[in-house]
């Protein structure tokens, strides 16, 4: 049986449900749960399984140093995208952090485009010139890809403001890291996005570390949910291991934003398995922990379901890996085959306005 990548299609909308309880897992809401068909299993189970296998790969590359600069993975927090894939609207729009490889794939960007961008090659997603951190995709309405901490946020709201401005009907899911969450641009972009009603989704996706720093020694408020209390802004705390979950909640809050009535702060509780970068002893954590988000891992769970249900065989799945695996290789090699930017592509992209009087070659 063919398994293949479909276009983003919205659920059924359920009601709100907000939650305040302390330790991970026993404050996310596990309610609002929607049945989902074989279909969209096997996307999950195919995509996930994509972003897991492309950034193995990275992360290998990475120590053979077949390209440099930073390299940020998100495995382990895929569920996140998956379930949000099912959630929104092509049109609606993302900006994320710099831990940023998946979110192209979860859009449905070609992965060629992405290693080729991680290799700095003129084919890549933003033409070489970005590198790990920076990946964005117009047509998908991906605006990056950011390494400074919390920047996004301001923009995310940006976004949303343009959109409300010129009366189209998107929603931005606006992605940030637990750290991020304490930066002071968090609280002006709350305040105006609240007052103004904006469009956005603001999702924190909390791997519980920000490099090596735990949110419980950055604050007394480990439940980041409460951030958005100051400004009455619904939250919710919701289990980032469950593309169901996370699917129910960014639903609501995609309703919500399209309905006029403003933003929305998920904290999605995730982990990442691997280091913040690839230069990580990882000290700070035990391997019981790492462990015990193993055990919940959403690729397996998919995959399981997808066999309890007899919606697909072992070997239908197993065919489904070969073909993600060759898909992967395939754009390693297209990477490397591609060209490096020329020296004058320096000088292009960098201002909108064509004669600005400060870029000279
Ligand atoms: C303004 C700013 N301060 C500090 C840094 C260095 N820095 C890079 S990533 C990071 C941790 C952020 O953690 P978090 O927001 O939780 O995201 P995660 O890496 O866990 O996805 C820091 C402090 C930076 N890039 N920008």
């Amino acid at each position: 049986m063919a398994i293949t990548t479909q276009a983003k299609r919205p659920s059924k909308a359920v009601s709100p449900k907000n939650s305040t309880k302390k330790k991970d897992g026993e404050g996310a809401s596990n309610g609002g749960a929607i049945e989902h068909n074989k279909e969209v299993y096997q996307r999950w189970f195919r995509d996930m399984y994509l972003m897991r296998k492309f950034e193995e790969r990275c992360g290998q590359l990475y120590i053979q140093q077949k390209f440099g600069g930073f390299c940020h993975l998100y495995i382990g927090q895929e569920a996140i995208l998956a379930g949000i894939s099912e959630a929104v609207r092509p049109s609606d729009r993302m900006v994320t952090a710099y831990r940023d490889h998946a979110h192209p794939l979860s859009l449905g960007t070609d992965p060629k485009f992405v290693m080729a961008e991680l290799y700095g090659r003129k084919t890549g997603t933003s033409k070489g010139k970005g590198g790990s951190m920076h990946m964005f995709d117009k047509e998908r309405n991906l605006f990056g890809g950011h390494g400074i901490v919390g920047g996004q946020i301001g923009l995310g709201a940006g976004i949303a403001f343009a959109d409300k401005y010129r009366n189209e009907d998107h929603v931005t899911m606006c992605f940030f890291g637990d750290g991020a969450a304490r930066q002071g641009i968090l609280h002006e972009t709350f305040n105006m996005a609240m007052l103004w009603k904006l469009p956005v989704i603001f999702i924190v996706e909390n791997n519980k570390y920000a490099m090596g720093t735990s949110v419980e020694r950055t604050t007394n408020v480990t439940e980041l949910e409460m951030l958005g209390a100051s400004y009455r802004m619904p939250a919710e705390t919701v289990d980032g291991m469950s593309p169901e979950l996370v699917c129910a909640a960014v639903k609501r809050a995609a309703d919500r934003g399209r309905a006029g009535e403003g933003p929305t702060l998920l904290d999605i509780q995730t982990y990442r398995y691997k280091g913040h970068s690839m230069s990580d002893p990882q000290k700070y954590r035990t391997k019981d922990e790492l462990h015990e988000y193993q055990d919940k891992d959403p690729i397996l769970h998919v995959r399981n379901t997808l066999l309890e249900r007899g919606w697909n065989s072992e070997e239908e799945l197993k065919q489904v890996e070969k073909e993600v695996k060759a898909q992967v290789e395939e754009a390693i090699v297209f990477a490397e085959e591609s060209p490096y930017p020329e020296a004058h592509e320096l000088y292009e992209d960098v201002y909108k306005t064509e004669d600005y009087p400060f870029v000279k070659d």
